[in-house]
């Protein structure tokens, strides 16, 4: 294993793969949650035609999942709202009793953010989409802020985007979000070139724990790294400490070779006690597993930071 940081991989990685359902091309980039007494998760399927679909699944142990062949259907009380169009990199968040997942819809006028909410995995109701395109990546806090919704997100274009800053907004309802404030952007080095929201924010005593991707162009195209930042608990648009260290470089086998090569893309943390497990896509492929303590993450942002 090549330059591990405070993460571990799991050695079994990938954790899944195409063969977990029929149609499937690839699947990476996905979010899984702690349910019930074991987990659920929504998983970024890209199929043998090339459409890219949400599939739930279930797992006991967050590392054997079965995964629904049939794509999620989502009610919605006005059709309007359902873009349907290439759905991909979900994100969950539970707030009080609820599962709040967000997700891209490519090519709606520009890549567009979905939102839905369950409380169950069987039912999913789309809410209105919260932000215009052209939008990417969003993650909501697991918590109100100042008595509303907040979310990360990431504005972006029509094409390969190759910019990106993380923003931050709030809504007293999940339909009108506003009061935007930039958060951070692109430096130097493994960020340099765009980055986006990972994981659903982690409440710590330190701040809260955004895990997040940062894109470095090459002469070979886009590489994607994971980083860490830790954000003022109750004005979270500021940044307290930033890692100019990675925590996670694409070096293994199936995070080099792949659909997309070179690619760590964090976007989902399971947290138990002291224990995170980061789930992220690999090589635009599949998905794999690397765990850390939460205090050594913490130590590591504030002992690498700019
Ligand atoms: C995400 C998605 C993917 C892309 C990936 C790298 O933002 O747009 O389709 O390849 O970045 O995993």
């Amino acid at each position: 294993m090549a330059n591990e940081t405070v993460f571990k991989r799991y050695a079994g990685n990938p954790i899944i793969t195409a063969k977990a359902v029929p149609r499937a091309n690839s699947i990476h980039n996905s979010a899984v949650t702690i349910f019930g007494d074991g987990y659920a998760g929504i998983f970024r399927v890209d199929e043998i035609n090339f459409s890219f679909t949400l599939h739930v699944g279930f797992s006991k142990d967050a590392i054997h999942w079965d995964i629904n062949p049939e794509v999620i259907q989502m009610e919605s009380s006005d059709p309007d709202i359902v873009v349907n169009k290439q759905s991909y990199d979900p994100r969950i968040t539970k707030l009080d009793d609820t599962y709040y997942i967000t997700w891209c819809n490519a090519d709606a006028h520009g890549p567009q953010i979905g939102l839905a909410v369950t409380k169950d995995f069987k039912t999913f109701k789309q809410m209105e989409n919260p932000l215009p395109t052209a939008n990417r990546n969003c993650v909501i806090f697991p918590r109100k802020i100042n008595g509303e919704y907040a979310i990360y997100h990431r504005p972006s274009d029509r094409g390969h985007t190759p910019f990106g800053d993380i923003f931050y907004a709030t809504s007293p309802d999940l339909t009108y979000w506003g009061k935007h404030r930039f958060v951070m952007g692109p430096t130097s080095g493994w960020q340099s070139t765009k980055i986006g929201p990972g994981p659903a924010p982690i409440e710590t005593p330190e701040g809260w724990l955004l895990i997040y991707h940062g894109v470095w162009t090459s002469c070979n195209g886009y590489l994607y790294y994971a980083g860490g930042a830790l954000l003022d608990l109750e004005k979270p648009w500021k940044v307290l400490y930033r890692t100019q260290d990675y925590l996670l470089a694409p070096t293994e086998i199936y995070e080099r070779v792949g659909d997309v090569p070179n690619v760590v893309f964090p976007s989902s943390a399971i947290v138990e006690g002291e224990r995170l497990r980061l789930y992220y896509g690999s090589a635009d492929t599949c998905v794999s597993m690397a765990e850390a303590n939460v205090p050594d993450i913490i130590d590591f942002i504030k002992t690498h930071s700019f």
